[in-house]
């Protein structure tokens, strides 16, 4: 049985600001490992920003910026094996990029087009979700699944701070815990529910609180260090994978960009708050990280950049490069018979 401690309330970190505090190192990871995770997150961030012109443009629909979050992403990740299962909300749009998904598929995701629809089993990636938690049960059910059958996977699931006021977080949480799913709760604590503060979320100290309640241990990390997020996963994948059941992971980080391109948030954010985390940023953070380390030198930093905005390039123009969708496939697997009105209705 695992132990049950009250949650961590310090931040973990591993990654120091340059001048005082200094920094530390994950075991495991050697210079390719380091490398790569830099890879991975200027890819999720070219993504985001390409996809926020995208927009503007016209060429994709609503969207959900990440910008910010891809050390969450990352991070986490990288500790899973890819047998592991990963749950996303609508926030890791595009976190099958770092399972081999080409941009086209999430890009058409994002256009609305059927092209965009993968098969959860190419990637073992759930559909992304919208609806807040309801995804949490799915998660808790797949894991509780694989465990029944004796399979090694464990399953990640990805929801913010706001989804943590939902009764699908609760009864997902619960069931994880008494059944010793083996499941990783990883919440992308950015302080915002669209125009919803964290403090008027909930009374807890902290998210991590939360965990106690449900018999599982409780992390809190400072979601802007990809290596502290790596390092927390991986331990909770290590409990999960062990039969020690479900953990929950509360990455603490601040939204710097509007909720989505449908939002303002200057009617309600303080502007200079964001100015201030933009400092901070985790892309930024981590580059300096390397190059403190003498790990990342110009040419490289720029190759990498180049590289990712070249898959962007690519993928919007294999995205709009898709004929157009039959309206009628909509209706498809929601009717064996359509009602007449319906049959005429959607092909005017
Ligand atoms: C069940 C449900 N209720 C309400 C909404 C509308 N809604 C969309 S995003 C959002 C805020 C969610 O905030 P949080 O869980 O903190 O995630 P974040 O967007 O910050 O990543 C809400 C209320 C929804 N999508 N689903
Ligand atoms: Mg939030």
């Amino acid at each position: 049985m695992a132990q049950v401690v009250p949650a961590e309330r310090g931040l973990r970190r591993v990654i120091g600001d340059g001048d005082n505090v200094p920094d530390g190192e994950v075991d495991g990871l050697d210079g390719g490992d380091l490398l790569e995770l830099y890879r991975q997150l200027v890819l999720l961030r070219t993504y985001d920003e390409r996809s926020v012109v995208y927009h503007r443009q016209g060429r994709i629909g609503t969207y959900a910026m990440f910008w910010n979050h891809e050390a969450m992403q990352v991070g986490s990740n990288y500790a899973l094996e890819r047998s592991d299962w990963i749950f996303p909300s609508y926030r890791e749009g595009a976190i099958g990029l770092l399972r081999g998904m080409p941009p086209a598929t999430a890009l058409s995701w994002w256009r609305g087009h059927p092209s965009g629809w993968w098969n959860p089993l190419d990637y073992n990636l759930a559909s992304i979700c919208v609806p807040i938690a309801t995804h949490v049960p799915h998660a808790v059910g797949l894991a509780w699944g694989k465990k029944l059958r004796g399979e090694r996977t464990v399953a990640i699931v990805y929801f913010g701070d706001g989804a943590t006021s939902e009764g699908a977080f609760h009864e997902g949480a619960n069931f994880a815990g008494v059944m010793r799913a083996p499941l990783i709760l990883f919440c992308n604590n950015n302080q915002w529910a669209i125009s919803t503060p964290l403090s008027a979320q909930t009374a807890a100290p902290t998210l991590a609180d939360k965990a106690i309640g449900y018999g599982m241990p409780g992390v809190r990390v400072d979601g802007a260090d990809v290596l502290a997020v790596y390092e927390a996963t991986r331990d909770a994948v290590a409990r999960a994978r062990a039969g020690d059941g479900p953990t929950f992971i509360e990455a603490v980080t601040y939204r710097c960009a509007p909720h989505g391109t449908a939002d303002d948030p200057s009617v309600y954010i303080d502007q200079d708050r964001v100015e201030e985390e933009k400092q901070h940023e985790c892309v930024g953070r981590y580059e300096g990280y390397l190059r403190r380390l003498g790990a990342l030198d110009d040419a490289t930093g720029e190759r990498v950049k180049a590289e990712a905005l070249e898959l962007m390039r690519e993928g919007i123009a294999a995205a709009e490069a898709e004929p157009p969708a039959d309206p009628g496939l909509i209706f498809e697997h929601a009717y064996v018979d359509p009602p007449p009105a319906m049959r005429e209705g959607w092909r005017v």
